[in-house]
């Protein structure tokens, strides 16, 4: 990239044909302090430490809500939680045809696009499926709940089933290391052209299964913890083995330096395993809560010669800045769809120009009882960031509580009575741009199953 540069477009050689390839990470319910890099103490991560030691870690990054179907529509989309598709969480929920996704926008721009693990936005025959969404190829879960299973019996690749083989406990069908095979074999495969390489792998989430074999589990099966935790931790640092073996491959391809990396979790930890793990650290919460241990995430970033080794910033970002950003990457801001909520962080990668701020951040989250195939809406937990301040309510119809989050990280001490002009900001807010969703419908399922 050296001699291209012309501002204000920092990135104006992948205007010119020399674009970036795009590895997307995205692991499953990694908690916000489970990696060595971010404070764990039990965890091992060397590989991933090594990748922020190199790049650029993010201590204010977060997910687009706080489980796992909400949060990637808000990545796929570039829109938040109050204008997002996918507003529920039972997996099964499509986003739309007209939906533009990152994939489609890269496409745009030129890019081969991949997808290598749990989609859980559209289930095979819906038009949520990543085939119709922008992928030239999809390889793992269509729908989430199938990806609870390590063992299954099939994967997907393009809505056809690919079947796995051996029995359940045997290495060859555990289905993160097919997953895992096939991300390698994609840029493989592509290193001679620019690729998008979205991997949301499904490890640590639950079901807790890993083979007996593996070296990770190895090192973690004599301590005096219960399975879960011993299980979530050796599924980390398996993930932190995958993380040095694909920046070993792009070293060995020769596209290390042409090839930006991007490393986070979905959402908060699904179990905070206090006093062991501890893995949403001083954060309140965890996954399916609106407070900090829910939606704020790692992210680490690297791009060798482009962002300058051991960055830590407290820029303020979300998934919604997922498509603006890689799409500045990829030259091909053009195809962002007008009215998307999120902005660049490239700035903030580069220090090349100015970073835009979020003056607010909006979460919320439908949960729906499901009976008979209705979905009944049976509450909507919300959340606002604006400045240090943030509120959070567990049900739309009770007030906000308030928290100043640069003095109490923890949000342990409402300030919602003390400080009612900051409520009602927020409030206006929420009030103004927030939309109410589309009926939240799941295609038919076969008979005594909840996904194809
Ligand atoms: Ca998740």
């Amino acid at each position: 990239m050296a001699g291209c540069v012309s501002r204000p477009e920092p990135l104006a050689g992948a205007e010119s044909g020399n674009k970036p390839n795009i590895v997307f990470i995205i692991v499953d319910d990694t908690g916000w302090a489970d990696l060595g890099c971010y404070g764990s103490r039990h965890i091992r991560t060397p590989n991933i430490d090594q990748m922020a030691a190199e790049g650029i870690r993010f201590t204010q990054a977060y997910s687009g809500c706080t489980v796992c179907a909400p949060a990637r529509s808000v990545l796929m989309t570039g829109l938040h939680m109050g204008h997002t598709s996918v507003r529920g969480n039972t997996g099964g929920i499509p986003i739309r045809d007209g939906d533009m996704t990152v994939a489609e926008v890269l496409k745009r721009a030129g890019y081969a696009t991949g997808g290598f693990g749990k989609w859980g936005l559209g289930d095979v025959d819906s038009p949520g499926v990543p085939e119709k969404q922008g992928f030239d190829e999809f390889f793992g879960y269509y729908h989430q709940v199938h990806a609870h299973d390590y063992w299954t019996e099939y994967l997907w690749r393009n809505s056809q089933k690919v079947p796995m083989v051996g029995e359940k406990g045997d290495p060859q069908r555990y289905t993160h290391y097919r997953i895992f095979e096939q991300t390698l074999e994609f840029i493989r495969r592509n290193k001679d052209r620019p690729f998008f390489c979205y991997a949301p792998w499904t490890p640590p989430h639950g079901q807790y299964q890993i083979p007996e074999s593996d070296p990770a589990w190895q090192m973690y099966k004599d301590k005096p913890w219960p399975r879960d935790a011993k299980v979530v931790a050796a599924m980390d640092t398996m993930i932190d083995r995958n993380m040095g073996e694909l920046l070993d491959l792009l070293k060995e391809l020769k596209i290390d330096e042409r090839t930006i990396v991007l490393f986070c979790s979905d959402n908060g930890a699904a179990k905070r395993f206090d006093g062991l793990l501890d893995s949403s650290g001083p954060l309140r919460g965890c996954k399916r809560s609106m407070y900090e241990g829910g939606i704020r995430v790692p992210m680490i970033v690297r791009w060798p010669g482009e962002i300058k080794a051991g960055t830590v910033s407290e820029h303020v970002c979300y998934f919604a800045d997922v498509m603006p950003t890689l799409a500045e990457l990829a030259g091909a801001s053009r195809y962002v769809p007008t009215g998307v909520d999120g902005l660049s962080f490239v700035p903030t990668l580069t220090g090349r120009a100015i970073q835009k701020k979020h003056p607010f951040l909006y979460w919320e989250w439908h949960l729906y009882n499901w009976g008979k195939r209705k979905n009944v809406p049976s509450g909507l937990m919300q959340a606002v960031r604006m400045g240090d301040w943030k509120a959070v309510r567990h049900q739309s119809n009770v007030p906000f509580e308030l928290y100043d989050l640069s003095k109490d990280v923890a949000e342990k001490n409402n300030l919602a009575a003390e400080r009612p002009d900051i409520v009602a900001k927020i409030e206006a807010y929420v009030q103004r741009d927030r939309v109410e969703p589309r009926a939240q419908i799941e295609p038919e399922k076969p008979e005594g199953k909840r996904y194809r």
